[in-house]
C-alpha cells in the first residue's frame, strides 16, 4: 500500500511539473485528489484494514494528498505569475517614445481667403448670397445690359451646355438674381462668392476655373466714394493698414462709370518689381456705379436707387497675399504646397 502511495504521488508530482497551464493542473486535480481518484479510493478501502495498520495508512493518503495539493498550488501560484508578467510584457508602454504626430487636415488656401473676405465685408454690414455655377443666357448677360451679339461678350467665352445654359462666367449674375429677390426695395447689401469658368489659356495668372467674389450694394444716395471707402476699407483690413488703392477707368457693360481696381504691390510694397512689373501697383478687381438700365432690369426705380457693384478673384488675392507665383498651385493639390497653409 505504502509504494502504490509512493508511486500516484510521485507521478502526479511528475504530470503537476509538466502542466503548462491552469486547465491542466484543474485536470490533474480532478484526476488524483477527485471522489473518483485513487487515493480516495485507497481511503474507502481502509475498512478492510487491520486496526493497526488503518491510522498508518490514513496518515500517509493524507500526506501524499497534502503533498500534491501543495505542488498544485504552487504551480498553479506560478503560472498565474507568469500569466500575468506576460500581460504587463506584451501592454507595457515605452513613455521615452516621441509621440506619433495625428495628422490634421486644414482649409483650402481658397477657402481661407473666401472667409476672411466675408468677415471683413459682413463687418461693413453685407451678408453673403449664393447662385447657380450653371447659369442661363438672360442672368449671364442679357440682365447685365449684354445683348446678344454684343462685342463685349468676347472677352467672357464660356462652356455652353445648350444655347441658353452656360456655365457662369462671373459671379455678377447673383446681382440681378438678387434685385429680383428684394423685389425693388433696397437697401441690397450683398457679397457673393462662388466659381467661374471662362474659355481662357490656362498660365501663370488665368484659369479656365476660378473663384470670384461679387459686391453689390443699392439704397438711395449710393456714391462712387462709398465704392472707394468700403474698398479701401477691404484692401487695409485684408492686407494691412498701410495698404492703398486705386481706381482707373475701365469698361463693363453692367456699371456706369466702371473702374478697374488696383492695390499697391504687396511684394515691393509700391516701389516696382517684377511682379507689378515695375508699377507699383497689380489689379485685383473690377467695380463701378450700376448702370441704371441694370437697375431697371432688376425692377429698381433708377431715379430713387443708386448703387455700386465689383467683382473680385479670389486666386489673384490669395496669390498676392502669401506670394504665390502661378495659380495652378491652388488646383495641382500638392501636399507640400498644401501644408504651408495649416495655420493661415
Ligand atoms: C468681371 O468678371 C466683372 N464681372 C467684374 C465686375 C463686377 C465689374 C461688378 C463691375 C461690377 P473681369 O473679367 O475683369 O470682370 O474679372 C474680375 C477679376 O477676376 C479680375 O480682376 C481677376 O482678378 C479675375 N480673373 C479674371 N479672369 C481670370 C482668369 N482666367 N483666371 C483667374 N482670375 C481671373
Amino acid at each position: 500500500m505504502q509504494e502504490r502511495l509512493e508511486a500516484l504521488q510521485a507521478e502526479a508530482i511528475a504530470k503537476v511539473e509538466e502542466a503548462s497551464d491552469l486547465k491542466a493542473l484543474q485536470e490533474i486535480r480532478v484526476a488524483y485528489l477527485g471522489k473518483k481518484g485513487p487515493i480516495t479510493e485507497v481511503l474507502r478501502g481502509m475498512g478492510k484494514l487491520s486496526a493497526e495498520e488503518r491510522p498508518k495508512v490514513g496518515q500517509m493518503a493524507n500526506d501524499v494528498r497534502a503533498a500534491i495539493t501543495e505542488k498544485l498550488e504552487q504551480k498553479e501560484q506560478r503560472l498565474e505569475e507568469e500569466a500575468v508578467e506576460q500581460q504587463l510584457a506584451a501592454e507595457s508602454i515605452d513613455v521615452t517614445l516621441p509621440g506619433r504626430p495625428v495628422q490634421v487636415g486644414s482649409r483650402h488656401p481658397l477657402t481661407g481667403v473666401v472667409e476672411h473676405v466675408e468677415d471683413v465685408f459682413m463687418g461693413m454690414g453685407f451678408s453673403v448670397a449664393e447662385g447657380p455655377e450653371v447659369e442661363t443666357d438672360y442672368y449671364n448677360f442679357e440682365a447685365l445690359n449684354l445683348p446678344k451679339e454684343h462685342p463685349a461678350r468676347d472677352m467672357q467665352d464660356s462652356f455652353y451646355i445648350t444655347n441658353d445654359l452656360l456655365l457662369r462666367t462671373h459671379t455678377s449674375p447673383v446681382q440681378a438674381r438678387t434685385m429680383e429677390k428684394y423685389e425693388g426695395k433696397g437697401p441690397v447689401k450683398i457679397i457673393c462668392p462662388g466659381k467661374v469658368f471662362r474659355r481662357d489659356d490656362d498660365d501663370a495668372t488665368h484659369s479656365h476655373q476660378f473663384m470670384q467674389i461679387e459686391g453689390l450694394y443699392i439704397d438711395e444716395n449710393v456714391r462712387m466714394s462709398d465704392l472707394k471707402g468700403v474698398l479701401e476699407t477691404f484692401a487695409k483690413k485684408f492686407f494691412g493698414p498701410d495698404q492703398k488703392i486705386r481706381l482707373r477707368p475701365s469698361f463693363f457693360p453692367f456699371t456706369e462709370p466702371s473702374v478697374e481696381v488696383d492695390i499697391s504691390c504687396v511684394m515691393c510694397g509700391g516701389d516696382g518689381c517684377r511682379v507689378c512689373k515695375q508699377s507699383g501697383w497689380i489689379e485685383v478687381l473690377g467695380a463701378g456705379m450700376v448702370h441704371p438700365r441694370v437697375l431697371e432690369m432688376g425692377g429698381f426705380d433708377p431715379n430713387k436707387y443708386s448703387g455700386f457693384a465689383f467683382g473680385m478673384g479670389v486666386e489673384r488675392l490669395a496669390m498676392l497675399k502669401y506670394g504665390i507665383d502661378d495659380i495652378r498651385h491652388f488646383y495641382t493639390n500638392d501636399y507640400r504646397f498644401l501644408q504651408q497653409f495649416k495655420r493661415a
